[in-house]
């Protein structure tokens, strides 16, 4: 079972984001602060739409916390919508005796029929039987990321108690790729995290912004890829028994499941169709008692857990799918042809994505690591790594 559990609420233009997490031993220092630099790093970024200029996403925790560290009881965090001020009235969980008129007014204002091609809009008003759009939008919307990435922050401060780190960056933005990596990881993301595209060439960010910049003017928006690396691993997280158990399968659910992500690779990648098994797999290697290879295709992860070498995660965001340029769809109320429904969105979210998925896989790698060696407090469970 796992450890590390968590459920989030929360729609778009409601109250708040909430989460509730589980499983967390005694003893962690948790941070507020840190939690909120997590938070700001999620809202940056070139093509970021007008939501951002709105919120300043930042993190209430209101138990299982004590004095800064945790106590093993759930924690339940909150991020507050500072947006919901505008939206009282259409997002009201109170279903109001006489509605005014006005009121009346925003909500039909606020309502849509028309399904965006690509978004969760059409399945999900015949999967619930909406004839509101506003409904689906409200929860499918990308904003319930913020509380993830709060919970990955949560995840992160435990992994660095083991001295487990990682970071993202941005390696494509439309049709502009990153071609030339800095040499270090340590460099790739010094310089990513000073970059509003989080690419770590400067060059390549330039292009990417002009790229933006031409999907914006045109209405249009644009997708990407992104990497994820985290380093310091110990050899064995996840299992080869059962399928749901195997560390890369976790981890591509985990990154899968991000809105508008539509692949996910480990190591190599899709480029492992190209390879002999020859030039595929890391050969292994041994000088003074220390095993090493030289190169890590497989992306840290061999039969489904980890290998000691460095987790190489890949991740492809398709372009969002509420567009100022309007694709042809449907009218779910008249069913006759119509434009998509526009409202205030991103042209890119590559960058913001590249730290949602740092926290996912954070969640994953901390859940895998707490099952592992067990216990319920810290004390207990530095004693069993250093076993
Ligand atoms: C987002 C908040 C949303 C969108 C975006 C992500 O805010 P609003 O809908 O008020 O503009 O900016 O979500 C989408 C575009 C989407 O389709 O899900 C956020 O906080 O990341």
């Amino acid at each position: 079972m796992e450890k590390f559990r968590f459920l989030t609420s929360g729609e778009s233009h409601g109250k708040c984001l909430n989460a509730i997490i589980e499983g967390i031993p005694a003893g962690f220092r948790i941070k507020t602060t840190v939690i909120n630099e997590e938070l700001a790093r999620r809202q940056v970024g070139y093509g970021r739409g007008g939501r951002m200029q709105i919120e300043q996403d930042t993190v209430e925790i209101k138990s299982g916390v004590r004095f800064g560290k945790t106590t093993g009881a759930p924690i339940c965090i909150e991020i507050k919508n500072k947006d919901y001020e505008n939206w009282q009235d259409v997002m009201n969980t109170e279903k109001q005796e006489y509605t005014a008129e006005e009121t009346l007014r925003k909500i039909e204002e606020k309502s849509f029929t028309t399904v965006r091609p690509g978004h969760a809009d059409y399945a999900g008003s015949i999967k619930y039987h909406f004839s509101d759009l506003r409904d689906v939008l409200e929860r499918s919307s990308a904003r319930k990321t913020a509380i993830e990435v709060a919970v990955g922050s949560i995840a992160k401060q435990i992994l660095r108690e083991f001295g487990i780190m990682g970071f993202s960056h941005v390696i494509q933005i439309g049709n502009v790729k990153l071609d030339f990596y800095p040499k270090t990881y340590t460099l790739i993301k010094e310089k990513a995290e000073k970059s509003d595209v989080r690419c770590a060439d400067d060059l390549t960010a330039d292009r990417m912004r002009n790229a933006i910049d031409e999907a914006s003017e045109a209405g249009d928006t644009l997708g990407g890829k992104f990497e994820v690396i985290f380093g310091n691993l110990p050899i064995g997280l996840g299992s080869y028994v059962h399928w749901d158990k195997t560390l890369d399968g976790r981890i591509a659910q985990a990154v899968m499941s991000i809105p508008a992500v539509k692949a996910v690779e480990i190591g190599a990648g899709v480029d492992a169709a190209y390879l002999k098994g020859s030039q595929m797999h890391d050969e292994i290697f041994i000088k003074n008692k220390t095993v090493y290879r030289n190169t890590n295709n497989a992306g840290g992860i061999e039969g489904g857990m980890t290998n000691g070498e460095t987790l190489v995660v890949k991740g492809t965001m398709k372009a969002i799918p509420t567009m100022r340029k309007a694709l042809a769809t449907i009218d779910i109320k008249e069913m006759k042809p119509a434009s998509a429904h526009f409202e205030r969105s991103d042209t890119c979210a590559v960058p913001a994505c590249s730290v949602v998925a740092e926290a996912r896989i954070a969640i994953i790698l901390a859940d895998a690591l707490l099952s592992k060696l067990g216990g319920d407090s810290l004390e207990e469970i530095k004693g069993r790594m250093n076993d």
